[in-house]
């Protein structure tokens, strides 16, 4: 299968309007005066959704190649849930993405599987691609022989109920990995992705598994980008940290150039 490699950039809780509109542009100037070529790498960024209107805005008006998604989005669809965001509200705003499940969620927000899934669903009942987190702390990978099961189990779970032709990404992300500057190796990554693939063939068949892209996400940086993307079920990167700087995020998007 040839899968679309996915650069995204999760950008967590930084930038203001004025800082996610200047970054957009000159993201896709900057891969445009590197002819960049778009066919080959997809590019996404997950701004604040306090800045999604002004993404929205400049990636219209500009026609930017860029595409974009929530960091999160609410399991209802509308209602008395003060503070939370709708896959609808999302989707009005052209978003093509939702982050589910990311460990900070999980963590901070005591997100748990039940939710994740819910909200996988509700993503795909507004016609978003959710890109599903999973991925074990250090101590559940120290807990056990196979570094992939906590995922395969998130993996699972998150997917519960899902229609085999729906459209998905996964992101595996080791906690220990995030922000912490400490990298899985292509080797480490390489090997649980291998083992979700094998479990999406099981739930959706190999035709299907083979077509769905999976990221790796933690401390991807220009200079081990590479090496993970040389990896046969990495198909692109979840990118914290270095998504903030310009020239390392179109590094990273470049990373084959
Ligand atoms: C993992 C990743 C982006 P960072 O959270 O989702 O962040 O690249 O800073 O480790």
């Amino acid at each position: 299968a040839t899968r679309t490699p996915l650069m995204a950039g999760n950008w967590k809780m930084n930038f203001d309007h004025l800082q996610s509109i200047a970054f957009v542009q000159k993201l896709a100037w900057t891969l445009k005066d590197a002819d960049h070529d778009y066919a080959k790498v997809e590019v996404a960024v997950f701004p604040p959704f306090t800045d999604l209107r002004s993404v929205q805005t400049v990636v219209d008006a500009d026609k930017l190649d860029v595409v974009y998604g929530g960091q999160d989005l609410s399991q209802h669809d509308s209602g008395a849930y003060t503070g939370d965001i709708s896959g609808a509200f999302l989707s009005k705003l052209g978003c093509s993405y939702a982050l589910v499940g990311h460990s900070e969620r999980r963590t901070i927000h005591g997100e748990d599987d039940a939710t994740c899934n819910a909200k996988v669903q509700a993503a795909l009942r507004h016609g978003l691609t959710p890109v599903l987190c999973v991925g074990e702390t250090l101590e559940q990978r120290e807990a056990t022989e196979n570094p992939a099961e906590v995922s395969i189990a998130q993996l699972i779970a998150g997917l519960e109920g899902v229609a085999d032709d729906a459209e998905l990404v996964i992101a595996y992300e080791p906690v220990w990995a995030i922000g912490t500057g400490r990298v899985a190796t292509a080797e480490q990554a390489q090997e649980v992705c291998h083992a979700l693939r094998g479990a999406l063939a099981e739930r959706f068949g190999e035709e299907r598994a083979a077509q769905i892209r999976i990221l790796y996400g933690g401390s991807v940086k220009p200079d081990n980008v590479a090496s993970i993307m040389r990896e046969p079920d990495i198909d692109g990167a979840l990118v914290g940290g270095a998504s903030l700087v310009i020239d390392d995020f179109a590094a990273i998007v470049r990373y084959r150039e």
